[in-house]
């Protein structure tokens, strides 16, 4: 087992409750942009998380915004080549496909700003919850740059390519209902905490089995890429991997013996 506390992580805060870890960046006097540093240490993270026998991942942020993506300073301050930059690009590519196929579920608690880089992040996790505060924007084309951190395939995925289109031609924002309408996020709570919720859903995806989870957060969207011939073999695959494992066996015996709870909606009046 790997021990994250070992690692070196000046700007993102960890601690373990149970089985799920939180992960918070904490640069908050830089509105959690990110430099290559921090993307330093995102990759070390999330190349370790699923080595440490952590079950899920709350991934939040210091201070009133999530992220505010790349950081401009350090970008403008270096004077990067193209070369530099593209190099940059891989760091921040491997950071979020550390986050998104380590096999590990991610629930990103959103508030203020995620915008560029920061959404980026964002839509590397498979839960994003937003509140109130919460906005989602591509500022790109007004600082005159282009997404670099995967936003074209993971941005466009969400939102459709469309719509990334517009947000990055004319910087236009989404948030509350709006978002959570166009796929930016898919949960919305009513006050300005979104972590609270993010801790629930992460307490209740760390009782699925581990290999369920896996193939859950990885599989649907590698399959997603491939032709539909290649992809009903690999379905088929993972689950006669998955739906044949032995965590599911006692699960599979309490729906027999009907003990397990059925699926349908709760009886209690919201
Ligand atoms: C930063 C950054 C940053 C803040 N890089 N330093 N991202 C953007 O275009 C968003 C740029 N940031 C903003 O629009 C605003 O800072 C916020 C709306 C996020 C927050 O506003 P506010 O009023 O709360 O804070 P602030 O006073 O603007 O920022 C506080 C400090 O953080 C300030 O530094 P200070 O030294 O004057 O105290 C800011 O300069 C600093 N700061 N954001 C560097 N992004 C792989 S390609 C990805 C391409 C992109 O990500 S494009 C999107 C870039």
């Amino acid at each position: 087992m790997t021990d994250l506390n070992a690692l070196d992580l000046p700007n993102i805060a960890l601690s373990t409750q149970g089985d799920v870890l939180t992960a918070r960046l904490m640069k908050s006097e830089k509105r959690n942009a990110l430099d290559e540093e921090m993307i330093r240490q995102l990759i070390d993270l999330f190349a370790a998380v699923p080595k440490s026998g952590v079950k899920a991942v709350v991934l939040c942020a210091d201070g009133p915004h999530f992220c505010a993506g790349l950081d401009l300073k350090e970008h403008y301050n270096k004077d990067r080549s193209a070369a530099e930059f593209m190099q940059v690009c891989r760091g921040w590519h491997q950071a979020f496909n550390n986050i998104q196929h380590g096999g590990v579920p991610v629930v990103a608690a959103l508030k203020g700003a995620v915008v560029g880089g920061g959404l980026e992040l964002a839509s590397a996790a498979h839960i994003r919850v937003a509140d109130q505060t919460t906005y989602f924007a591509l500022p790109e084309g007004q600082r005159g740059i282009f997404t670099g951190g995967g936003a074209t395939v993971r941005v466009a995925e969400l939102v459709g390519k469309h719509r990334m289109i517009d947000m990055m031609l004319t910087g236009r924002i989404y948030m509350k209902q709006e978002a959570m309408d166009v796929g930016l996020c898919q949960y919305l709570v009513a006050g300005e905490d979104s972590e609270t919720l993010a801790q629930e859903l992460a307490a209740k995806i760390v009782q699925n089995p581990s290999l369920s989870n896996m193939a859950i957060t990885s599989a649907i969207d590698h399959i997603s890429h491939m032709s539909g011939h290649d992809a009903y073999f690999a379905e088929a695959f993972i689950a006669g991997v998955v739906n044949t494992q032995e965590a599911s066996r006692d699960r599979l015996k309490g729906f027999v013996e009907k003990t397990a709870p059925k699926t349908k909606p709760s009886q209690t009046p919201s």
